[in-house]
This record gives C-alpha cells, sequence and structure tokens, in this order.
C-alpha cells in the first residue's frame, strides 16, 4: 500500500501536447500563457511525474512545414523522449483547425477534403508509429452539422466507415500494429456531432470491416456534457472488450465543454470510475484530456498536470478502502443475496426452467417491503471520500 500519491511509470499517466500546452485562448479572450515548445513539454511532463505524452500530428509539426523541418523537429522531440524517458502510446490526427476542416473531414460533402483528410490521416499514422505509438484516437470534432439542411445522417455514417475501412486496411497493409479508438462527443466545436456518444461508437464498430482493430476513446466530459452517467459508457465499453484508451478530465453537466483537471468537479463520480477502473484492471494509458484553469501560470500548469495524478491516486486508495471495509462489505453482501429457493434467473433456457418459472408463486409483496439500505451504504461512501472514516 503507498499513501504517497506520487506518480510512477507503473500508473501509465499521459498527457497530450495539447493539454499542459494550452495557451489559455478561449472563444472570448486571447491566450494568457506563452507557447511551449514540444520538447519543453516532454521535459514538463517528465518533472512533474508523467508516463507518456500523446499528440495530434500538428500539436508536433506544423501543417505547413516542409519534409526538412518535420525531420527537424521529430529528431528533437525523439531526443528529448530518449532525455526523459516518456513514451508515446497514443498519436491523433488534427482533423479540425484548419478551415479546410470547416464542414468535417471524412463525412464532408467535398469529396477533396475527404480525399486530403484521409491523406492527412495515414501521414500522422505514419508519424504517430514512428513514436511508438500503439493506438491511434478518432475524434471527429468536426463531423457533424449545425443545420440538418445541409448532410444527410445516413450518407455522413457511410462516408465515416468508409474512411475507417480505408485506413484500418492502410494500417494493416503497413503491418502498423495500430488499434484504432474512437472518441464519441455529442456536440462542440459543431451543433452536433455524429455518432455522439460511447454507445453509439460501440454500435458503429461492429459495422466495420475489422472491427477486431476498433474500440473506444471514451471522455469523462463528453458523457457528462450530455448528461450521461460516465461510468455506464466506460462499463458497456470494458464488456464489450472495446476499452482501448480513455480520456479523463472533469465538466459540470449542463455547461460549456471545461477540460477540468480530473476529479476536480464531480468527485463521487470520480471515485466510481477510478474504482471501477482499479477493480476490473484496465491496464492501458490514464490519458487526461484536460487544462488548466485560464489564471493559471507555468507553476499553475504544473500544478494541474500533479493534481490529475494525485487525484487519481487518492481515489484509487478511497477504493482500496471501500474493498476492504467491512462494514460496507457487509452490505454489500446483504443487497446481492445468493439465489436460494427459486428457480435461478440467471440460468440459460430450457422448456422445463421456463415452466418452472412460470409455475413458481412469488411473493411479491414480502420481496417488495424489503429495505436495501442504499441510503446507509452512500452515505458511507460519502464518510469515505471526506475523510471521516
Ligand atoms: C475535445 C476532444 C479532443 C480530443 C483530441 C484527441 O473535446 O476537444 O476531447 O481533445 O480528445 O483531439 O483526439
Ligand atoms: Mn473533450
Ligand atoms: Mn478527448
Amino acid at each position: 500500500m503507498s499513501t504517497s500519491y506520487e506518480p510512477r511509470p507503473e500508473h501509465k499517466f499521459t498527457f497530450g501536447l495539447w493539454t499542459v500546452g494550452n495557451v489559455g485562448r478561449d472563444p472570448f479572450g486571447e491566450p494568457v500563457r506563452p507557447p511551449i515548445s514540444p520538447v519543453e513539454i516532454v521535459h514538463l511532463l517528465a518533472e512533474v511525474g508523467a508516463y507518456g505524452v500523446n499528440l495530434h500530428d500538428n500539436d508536433l509539426v506544423p501543417i505547413d512545414a516542409t519534409p526538412a523541418e518535420r525531420d527537424r523537429i521529430v529528431r528533437d522531440f525523439k531526443r528529448a523522449l530518449e532525455e526523459t524517458g516518456l513514451k508515446v502510446p497514443m498519436a491523433t490526427t488534427n482533423l479540425f483547425t484548419d478551415p479546410v476542416f470547416k464542414d468535417g473531414a471524412f463525412t464532408s460533402n467535398d469529396p477533396a477534403v475527404r480525399a486530403y483528410a484521409l491523406q492527412k490521416t495515414m501521414q500522422a499514422m505514419d508519424l504517430g508509429v514512428e513514436l511508438g505509438a500503439e493506438t491511434y484516437v478518432f475524434w471527429g470534432g468536426r463531423e457533424g452539422t449545425e443545420s440538418d439542411a445541409t448532410k444527410n445522417p445516413v450518407e455522413a455514417i457511410k462516408r465515416m466507415r468508409e474512411a475507417l475501412n480505408f485506413l484500418c486496411a492502410y494500417a494493416l497493409d503497413q503491418g502498423y500494429a495500430l488499434k484504432f479508438a474512437l472518441e464519441a462527443k455529442p456536440n462542440e466545436p459543431r451543433g452536433d456531432i455524429y455518432l455522439p456518444t460511447t454507445g453509439a461508437m460501440l454500435g458503429f464498430i461492429e459495422t466495420l470491416d475489422h472491427p477486431e482493430m476498433v474500440g473506444v476513446n471514451p471522455e469523462v466530459a463528453h458523457e457528462q456534457m450530455a448528461g450521461l452517467n460516465f461510468l455506464h459508457a466506460v462499463a458497456q465499453a470494458w464488456d464489450a472488450g472495446k476499452l482501448f484508451h480513455i480520456d479523463l478530465n472533469d465538466q459540470n453537466p449542463g455547461r460549456y465543454d471545461q477540460d477540468f483537471r480530473f476529479a476536480s468537479h464531480l468527485w463521487k463520480q470520480a471515485f466510481f470510475l477510478v474504482k471501477f477502473l482499479e477493480d476490473v484492471g484496465y491496464e492501458g494509458p490514464r490519458h487526461y484530456d484536460a487544462h488548466a484553469y485560464r489564471t493559471e501560470d507555468l507553476d499553475g500548469v504544473k500544478d494541474f498536470a500533479r493534481g490529475c495524478m494525485r487525484s487519481y491516486l487518492i481515489l484509487k486508495e478511497k477504493a482500496r478502502q471501500f474493498n476492504e471495509d467491512p462494514e460496507i462489505q457487509a452490505l454489500l453482501a446483504e443487497i446481492n443475496p445468493p439465489v436460494q429457493g427459486i428457480p435461478d434467473p440467471g440460468a440459460p433456457y430450457t422448456r422445463a426452467h421456463a415452466e418452472a418459472l412460470k409455475a413458481h408463486a412469488f411473493d411479491r409483496r414480502a420481496i417488495a417491503a424489503r429495505g436495501l439500505a442504499y441510503e446507509r451504504l452512500d452515505q458511507l461512501v460519502f464518510d469515505l471520500l471526506m475523510g471521516v472514516r
């Protein structure tokens, strides 16, 4: 048991270049922090104890860089990785910043945009693999509409499928051992984004040519923006064997896209998320897709990054306490009674079992009269999280 809450490489904490590198621009205001170079970010992340750094192609290589510039930038970046031991577990493509993507990339109505998006993604995959990435994220930030007069939603999904099938085939053809992770978001920057939830992505994946290569990258804020329970989305992805990556941050439901420090807002949800990831033995990176408040300077950015990891480790320790707490465990045993004196509801179908179920006399009122003590259990969770237990 460790209660030092110091991040170590085995915790697999990662940050995007765009997260600690965020300069604090928002729709109402200019940057509040000077840009930090990718090499400096690698050193900053090493200083605060992260395991790895993730990137979009253009976080590292500007979109208009010449091949010679690209090579120099990549060489310097690789040197920083070697010096610090930081890994690049995940890479992705920026298909949303440049004006060419104003109406989406893979779902754009313009075939020239769709073709350019494929070209840009193949080049970005090459870069990611060169840096050692094993997971390739697809976040379709602009793949949506403001008005449904403009795009056919079935056609849009078909275009998305064509693009992913093509890119899976490209990865296989190149011999890349990449797994794809699809990241859903309901809106922002588009009015509505296609395939808006993790559940929608899970359904879509099964329609692809290579579903075994493709999973999801759920993000806390993206489900919470839609008022959904993030843990339930993650659990469904896990159950389907599709939890390939995860984006951790925090978000007040019903607000703008906040990207707050992990566990800074909905502590209880964050606790159950960490408990889930630890209990099931999720082994992928814990990636923070968040940024410091706009009020912060460089020291504040480090406080933000350290805070994300520290909060995770504190919640992990709380999860251990939950699992070892005799009163909590006794309550859990009580509310999960064994199958006794009734036909087993989990047994597979047989005609005889169906007959037995139909014939059984249930004492409905007696069953309903039993109090479940969920109030006590939930208060114990509160006491545990507040440190009075
Ligand atoms: C957002 C998204 C992005 C993606 C990133 C990697 O809301 O802006 O979460 O940060 O995760 O582009 O795909
Ligand atoms: Mn996000
Ligand atoms: Mn994200």
